[in-house]
């Protein structure tokens, strides 16, 4: 009995700290489906988190941006590609973006921005007014963009506890407190 006893004390032992993740369903009332909300960890008092080396990317083809909504980590760079035959400008109105604009370019190039704090910033072109999209820089690594059904998930979320924020371009902002342990289930319904 004694070393299946001491095996099994050696494997728990061993076994890594198994992170919890976060996840659930953001029910979207009064638009065409649930897609493009943002879920995502909301500031950690006492806790920060580098600017991420590596960097997202939002492609502009068939005169629309692709993604139409990026959550990304704050200090996170974005790289703007034109694939389509025509020019296209990237700007944004908003001062937590520096009301940057790249200025105009053609296909197969790229220009960047780096989004350096919390920012709802609104993506727009010069050339086509219809052209819209979100980048929604936030304070924490742990976010997750809902699918059209509504489902998210936000994987290697240490445990603990949290306040869990929802954005969307067209709805009324939710929060609610969360304690993750292991995985968690969160489900939000947001509205106008
Ligand atoms: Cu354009």
């Amino acid at each position: 009995m004694r070393i299946p006893i001491v095996t099994g004390l050696a494997l728990v032992l061993t076994l890594p700290a198994v992170a919890g993740e976060i996840h659930g369903t953001v029910a979207c009332k009064g638009v065409r489906d649930s897609a493009g909300a943002v879920v995502y960890v909301d500031a950690i008092p006492g806790k920060t988190f580098p600017a991420p080396q590596e960097h997202q990317k939002i492609n502009q083809q068939n005169l629309v941006f692709d993604p139409h909504v990026l959550p990304v980590l704050a200090g996170t760079t974005v790289d703007f590609l034109n694939s389509d035959a025509v020019q296209h400008n990237v700007f944004s109105p908003d001062a937590c973006a520096e009301k940057f604009n790249l200025g105009t370019w053609p296909k197969g190039q790229t220009r960047s921005y780096t989004f350096k704090k919390d920012c709802v910033a609104t993506l727009l072109c010069k050339v086509h007014p219809e052209m819209e999209a979100f980048v929604v820089a936030v304070p924490t690594p742990y976010f997750a963009v809902t699918k059209a059904d509504g489902s998210y998930k936000i994987a290697d979320v240490p445990d603990g506890a949290y306040t869990l924020k929802v954005w969307h371009p067209k709805l009324k902002a939710a929060t609610k407190p969360v304690t993750v342990a292991g995985s968690t289930d969160v489900g939000f319904e947001i509205a106008r």
